[in-house]
């Protein structure tokens, strides 16, 4: 079992995206551990965003992660880091393949919707910059036996 940060972007909640985007992690077998809806302040995003520091875009990155509220959640399950990224498509909206989150609603490299963890590591990192350990819940989920061996 694995853990990833999941964060459903300004747009995605602006365009009412959340509920069908966070369905399809349910969907495939995923599990919510942690969920909450935030404002992102300048220092969390900056923190959060802190490899892209020196990108000419990182000022219109903050600008756009700070813009409006965000839902993030912790999503686990088998391999979740990878299987997220999977399902999340390319940065690029436009690249994205169809049948990807990204692919199938955006068109845009900035305005993607949605943030998941690159890597175990990263994961570890973002994970404790965005929650409280409280606020993430190991439970059992009926059925699972049914998803995943
Ligand atoms: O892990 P990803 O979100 O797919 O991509 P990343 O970690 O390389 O970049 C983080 C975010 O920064 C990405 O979701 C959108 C933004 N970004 C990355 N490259 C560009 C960019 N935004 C603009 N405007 N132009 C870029 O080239």
């Amino acid at each position: 079992m694995q853990r990833t940060l999941v964060i459903f972007k300004p747009d995605c909640v602006q365009r009412r995206l959340v509920g069908q985007i966070l369905q399809r992690f349910e969907a495939k077998g995923l599990r919510i551990a942690a969920l909450k809806m935030i404002q992102v302040s300048k220092e969390l995003g900056e923190q959060h965003y802190a490899e892209h520091k020196e990108r000419p875009f990182f000022p219109g990155l903050i600008r756009f992660i700070t813009g409006g509220p965000v839902v993030v959640a912790v999503i686990a399950g088998p391999e979740a880091v990878a299987v997220v990224r999977g399902m999340m498509g390319k940065t690029s909206g436009i690249e994205a393949a169809p049948g990807t989150i990204r692919g199938d609603f955006s068109v845009s490299k900035q305005n993607n919707l949605i943030h998941g963890s690159d890597s175990p590591e990263s994961a570890a990192r973002e994970i404790a910059l965005w929650f409280q350990p409280e606020e993430i819940l190991d439970y059992d989920l009926a059925g699972q036996d049914w998803v995943a061996e």
